[in-house]
């Protein structure tokens, strides 16, 4: 049987479909499901060669010698790079994101298992392959240093010695809040619960792995790059600051990308590599990861080892809460993110709740582990920060005995505080919070949940009842406040409306899945009254597109969609002018409907967008200032960043004799202001929420004490299957950003960020005849089995 969503869904594209916003099938989707996607790995240019990267065993070793003789004399190997190679170049260290250098080469040691040590190009991927056996590497191992713990130890082995003044594994101090307020208020406090929570490195793991194909033309000069990124305007930007090549010989094509998550945000040492190795040989270079290398060397999410305290009184007002974190960067500091938020937008900690005091502190460490942290639909650490208080105000509620739903309900922000400033700077555009959490509770049947929680428990079963609230902060600007290495956070966008009414548009975001090619037009059909199905999307190329900074911390509609419905609105404006010189009228003595200008009081007499347009290009004489044709552009500069939140609740069951834990039922209630496609909306749901099962019941990327990856493969590192999620049941309450253009909120990371408390706080609850106060993720049967021994959690 179908679910009611699903049901709507295969209406979806029934004749009286919406123009505008409405539940639309997705137009990317026949090319996908044909098997005619355009992929990186799917680019084949003439005369193109293959790159594949050595890399280091050992997780922390001096580099004594590399002899590439052998490889070189393989009959189809074109060209061996190593470290000294590109030093020559000035090219083996590259800038991060994070005001950090890392290596793209190692040249002087290995810092992590994984680490990029030489490149072979070949005529095939399979010899390139081969040579890289052919490599003898000399190492001298040296101590590593994989405990974030034992990082700043006095004795701990120095990872980045290479920096001057370098004498320990210290990256930074951040803070945020108030300390002296908030010590005084946990002073007056009549409970403090205080927990160590750990937030697991993980991996976002896109179906597709990362790659490209470099393309250098020696004659112009020009380098065309297709490769997987999320954010192709910056990378061309920075491949111009690093490789010296002016930008406008640069051309960055993202082609279709088979998820990114996070992961494809960076610029990794094998782009650099296949540009370097294409200049290197005249020849277009194809560098393409497997599984295991995605795995172990690219953008991790997470690792937050986070000491948190929350304050209330007797009765369950939350007063305070606090935090201190040790955030483990790995070997290069390579995170990304705004450049004022060393630990991303972490310090929206605070949650849904209305404080009186709040302060969190980050350090930052180096290890002996793959760089990153920035990853994984985390929206810049917001799902460290739900994670934390969301865990937080449950253990409170077992603390006061109360009701977690009842204690959310006592402490939430009301309606009237927004927009609000919280503890630690954020300003919450619009909220509404309760309505989200009551209809949560109505469509699971919470009351009725509990009933059968305390049956089963007096029968020896394990049922639990976990809620998550979560409020987020996504779409990054404005650019006076954040930038990435010095480029704002604003986004183009530029709109064509053709002769025949027809249309263009053109923007600087990249889809790596979210079905933008569908949504943007919505926002153009909304604004303009032009079917979705006569505008194409046109993104993913920079010869093509406006400057932007890209698709990350769910800012696409916040950011770009502001300037799409703007750069339509403009559109409008200027039809406005040439429908009134078309009937002789005055512009002040039209009025609009979606789709055509019409004379006030005289609704026949009207000009519809495609005769507008013809008139803009025709010949008719255009009024003063109207320059002809139907085109504009802006770039949008958000005020402030968007606000959405939800409510969800996890019901599981856990076997008592296996200690496996199952996901019976989901209700996740969403807010991300006003909709623009439903059905997209669910499908990132649905995808987050199964994120969510997979970290917070399986996924871990674990070194053991030498540092040897222990997740570097799909059957070490277990992400989840439809065997493992159950039927998602979503709802939705829309509060529009009273700033964004349409009051829309970004929602793709959403699920992910709010679902993983809840299943842990589901599992907890589950293990409450155990008296089990917390369990770090994931919970997998053998750390379940040990908490109900009440032992530690096993390694
Ligand atoms: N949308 C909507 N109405 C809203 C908000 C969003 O219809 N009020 C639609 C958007 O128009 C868009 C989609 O939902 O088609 C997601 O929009 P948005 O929240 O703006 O997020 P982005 O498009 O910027 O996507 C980025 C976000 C991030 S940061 C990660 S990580 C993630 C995610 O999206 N990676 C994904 N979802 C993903 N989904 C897929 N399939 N693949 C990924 O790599
Ligand atoms: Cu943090 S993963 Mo998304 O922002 O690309």
């Amino acid at each position: 049987t179908l679910t009611p969503e699903r049901e709507a869904n295969h209406a979806a594209d029934s004749p009286d479909r919406p123009i505008g916003f409405g539940r639309i099938q997705r137009k990317e989707d026949p090319r996908f499901v044909r098997g005619r996607g355009n992929y990186v790995d799917d680019i084949v240019l003439p005369g193109m060669l293959h790159g594949a990267i050595l890399r280091s065993p050992l997780a922390h070793a001096r580099l004594v010698s590399i002899d590439t003789s052998e490889a070189l004399a393989h009959p189809k190997v074109v060209a061996v790079i190593t470290g000294k190679d590109l030093e020559a170049l000035n090219l083996a260290w590259a800038p991060t994101l994070s005001a950090d250098v890392q290596a793209v080469l190692a040249t002087d040691k290995v810092r992590f298992q994984g680490q990029e040590v030489a490149f072979v190009v070949a005529e095939d991927r399979y010899a390139a392959r081969d040579a890289l056996e052919l490599i003898e590497v000399e190492y001298e191992a040296l101590p590593p240093v994989i405990d974030a713990r034992r990082a700043l130890d006095p004795d701990a082995a120095v990872i980045r010695d290479e920096l001057p003044g370098r004498t320990d594994n210290h990256i930074f101090d951040w803070e945020a809040g108030d300390a002296a307020e908030t010590d005084a208020v946990f002073a007056r406090a009549d409970v403090v619960v205080d927990q160590e929570i750990i937030y697991p490195r993980v991996h976002p793991a896109p179906m597709e792995t990362c790659g490209a194909v470099a393309d250098f033309e020696p004659v112009e000069g020009k380098l065309t790059l297709y490769e997987t990124s999320q954010a192709p305007h910056a990378h061309r930007t920075l491949f111009a600051m690093v490789a010296g090549i002016p930008e406008h010989k640069i051309r960055v094509v993202s082609p279709d990308i088979g998820g990114g998550f996070g992961n494809k945000v960076g610029i990794y040492p094998g782009y650099i590599l296949a540009v370097v190795g294409s200049i290197v040989t005249g020849r277009p270079v194809k560098w393409v990861e497997d599984r295991s290398e995605n795995l172990m060397s690219t953008s991790f999410a997470r690792d937050y080892i986070m000491q948190g305290q929350i304050a209330a009184t007797a009765d369950g007002r939350i007063l305070g809460l606090r935090t201190n974190v040790l955030a483990d960067h790995g070997a290069f500091n390579a995170t990304a993110q705004p450049t004022k938020y060393p630990a991303g937008f972490f310090h929206i900690f605070t949650g849904s709740y209305d404080l009186e005091a709040a302060h969190c502190k980050v350090t930052g460490v180096y290890t002996n582990k793959a760089p990153g942290g920035v990853a994984y639909a985390c929206s810049f650490r917001v799902t460290e920060a739900v994670y934390l208080v969301e865990r937080l105000v449950d253990m409170l509620a077992q603390r006061l005995d109360m009701d977690p739903a009842e204690l959310r309900l006592k402490n939430f922000i009301q309606p009237e505080q927004f927009p609000y400033k919280n503890k630690t700077g954020w300003e919450y555009d619009s909220g509404n919070y309760e309505p989200a959490l009551r209809k949560a509770l109505d469509m699971v049947g919470y009351d009725e949940l509990r009933v059968e929680q305390a049956e089963k428990r007096a029968r020896g079963e394990l049922m639990g009842i976990g809620i998550s609230f979560f409020t987020e902060t996504v779409g990054a600007g404005p650019r006076k406040h954040m930038d990435i290495v010095g480029l704002g956070m604003a986004d183009g966008a530029e709109l064509r409306i053709h002769p025949t009414g027809k249309a263009v548009v053109r923007i600087s975001v990249q889809s790596q899945g979210q079905g933008h090619e569908t949504t943007f037009a919505q926002i153009v059909a909304e604004e303009l009254g032009i079917p979705p199905e006569d505008i194409d999307v046109v993104h993913g190329d920079t010869d093509q597109t406006p400057f932007g900074l890209g698709t990350y911390g769910s800012r696409s509609t916040p950011v770009s969609g502001g300037a799409v419905a703007l750069v339509s609105r403009k559109i409008r404006d200027k039809a406005r002018l040439i429908a009134a010189a078309m009937l002789e009228t005055r512009p002040e003595d039209l009025e609009w409907e979606k789709g055509r200008w019409f004379v006030k009081g005289d609704p026949s007499a009207a000009k519809t967008m495609a005769e507008i347009a013809m008139g803009a290009h025709g010949t008719i004489t255009l009024p003063d200032g109207v320059d002809g044709n139907l085109d504009a552009e802006v770039t949008y500069d958000p005020p402030n960043l968007t606000f959405p939140f939800g409510a969800y609740i996890c019901v599981v069951d856990i076997d008592p004799g296996t200690a496996r834990v199952k996901v019976r039922r989901f209700v996740a209630v969403d807010d991300c202001g006003t909709r623009i496609n439903p059905m997209i909306i669910e499908g990132q749901l649905h995808g987050g929420l199964a994120d969510g099962v997979g970290m917070a019941l399986m996924e871990i990327i674990e070194f053991d004490d030498e540092g040897n990856c222990l997740g570097g493969s799909l059957m070490d590192y277990l992400i989840p299957t439809a065997m493992e999620v159950p039927t998602w049941e979503s709802g939705h309450t829309v509060t529009p950003s009273p700033h964004h253009p349409i009051g829309a909120k970004g929602v793709g990371e959403s699920a992910t960020v709010g679902s993983p408390p809840a299943i842990v706080n589901a599992v907890v609850d589950a293990l409450a005849p155990f008296n089990v106060a917390h369990m770090d993720m994931p919970c997998t049967p053998a750390r379940v089995w040990a908490a109900m021994q009440g032992r530690a959690t096993p390694p």
